[in-house]
C-alpha cells in the first residue's frame, strides 16, 4: 500500500518546517494505516531531506533550519525504528556487525536506520555511534570480533576517514580478518572498490542483503 497523499504532505511539511512532534505524529499515522516503514524512509524521508540539504547548499535555507529539519527527522525515526523492530526477525544470529559513522561526521539518521534493519534481519549489531575515529573502530573490532565492520559517511570532508580506517586495519595487520561495508550519501560503489572495501550499499535494505551475502562468501 502506498502512503496516502494527505499523510505524505503532512510529513513533508513537518520535516521542511522542522516540526518534530508533527513529523513523529504523521509517521505514526502512516504506520497505523498499514504502510511499510521502509517505504516511508525510502519514499518520503530521504527525498525530502535530500531536497532540504540541496536548499541548504544553495543558500536558500540556513543552519538553524537544517538543524530543525534534522531534529524532526530524528523524531520521525523513532516510530519507524519501533515498527521495524516490531516486525521481528530471525532469532538465531546471522552474524555480528559493528557499525559507526566515521570521524568528524555526526550524521546518524541513516546509520541508525541501517542498524535497525540489520537487527530486524537477524544480525547482532554493536552500534559505535557517530564521530568514530579509526582507532575507535580498531579497538572495538579487537574487543568484539565482528564478522563485518560497517562505516557510514555523509560528507566529502569525512569520507577520507573511511579510507583512513581501512588503512589503519591494514597497518595493524587486521584488514583480512573482517569484511568491510561502506555507505552514506558521499560514498559510491566505484570509490568503495577503489579503496578496497568488500561492499557498498546505497540504502539500508541493500546493506542487510549485502551482509547476508558477505556471510555466505
Ligand atoms: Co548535514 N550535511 N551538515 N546535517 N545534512 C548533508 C550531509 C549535506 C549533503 C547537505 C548539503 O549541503 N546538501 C552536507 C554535506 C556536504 C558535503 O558532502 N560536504 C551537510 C553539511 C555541510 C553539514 C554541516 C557541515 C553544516 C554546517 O554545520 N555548516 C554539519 C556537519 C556536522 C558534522 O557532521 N560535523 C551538518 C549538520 C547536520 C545536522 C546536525 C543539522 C543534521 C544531522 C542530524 C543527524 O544525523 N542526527 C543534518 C542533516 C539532516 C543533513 C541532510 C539534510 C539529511 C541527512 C539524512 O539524515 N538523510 C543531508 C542532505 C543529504 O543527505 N543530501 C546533509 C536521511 C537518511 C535516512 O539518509 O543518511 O543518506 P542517509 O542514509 C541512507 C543511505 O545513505 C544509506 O542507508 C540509509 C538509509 O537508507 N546509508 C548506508 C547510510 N549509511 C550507511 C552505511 C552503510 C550502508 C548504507 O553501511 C555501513
Amino acid at each position: 500500500m502506498s502512503v496516502p497523499s494527505a499523510i505524505q504532505q503532512k510529513l513533508r511539511r513537518a520535516l521542511e518546517e522542522g516540526e518534530a512532534a508533527a513529523a513523529e505524529g504523521s509517521v505514526r499515522e502512516a504506520i497505523q494505516a498499514g504502510i511499510d516503514p521502509v517505504e516511508i524512509i525510502e519514499g518520503i524521508l530521504i527525498p525530502t531531506l535530500t531536497a532540504i540539504g540541496d536548499r541548504f547548499q544553495e543558500g536558500q535555507i540556513f543552519l538553524p533550519e537544517l538543524m530543525m529539519a534534522g531534529k524532526a527527522a530524528e523524531a520521525s525515526s523513532k516510530p519507524l525504528t519501533e515498527a521495524i523492530v516490531a516486525r521481528g526477525g530471525s532469532s538465531t544470529s546471522k552474524g555480528k556487525v559493528i557499525v559507526g559513522t566515521v570521524q568528524g561526521d555526526i550524521h546518524d539518521i541513516g546509520k541508525n536506520i541501517v542498524v535497525t534493519i540489520l537487527r530486524a534481519n537477524g544480525f547482532e549489531v554493536l552500534d559505535l555511534g557517530r564521530d568514530v575515529s579509526p582507532s575507535g573502530f580498531v579497538d572495538a573490532a579487537k574487543q568484539h570480533a565482528p564478522d563485518i565492520i560497517g562505516m557510514s559517511s555523509l560528507m566529502t570532508t569525512t569520507r577520507p576517514y573511511v579510507q583512513a580506517t581501512l588503512n589503519l586495519f591494514r597497518d595493524v595487520a587486521l584488514r583480512d580478518r573482517f569484511r568491510f561495508l561502506v555507505g552514506g550519501g558521499c560514498v559510491t560503489e566505484a570509490w568503495a572498490n577503489e579503496i578496497g572495501a568488500d561492499g557498498y550499499a546505497p540504502d539500508a535494505a541493500s546493506a542487510a542483503a549485502l551482509c547476508k551475502q558477505l556471510m555466505r562468501d
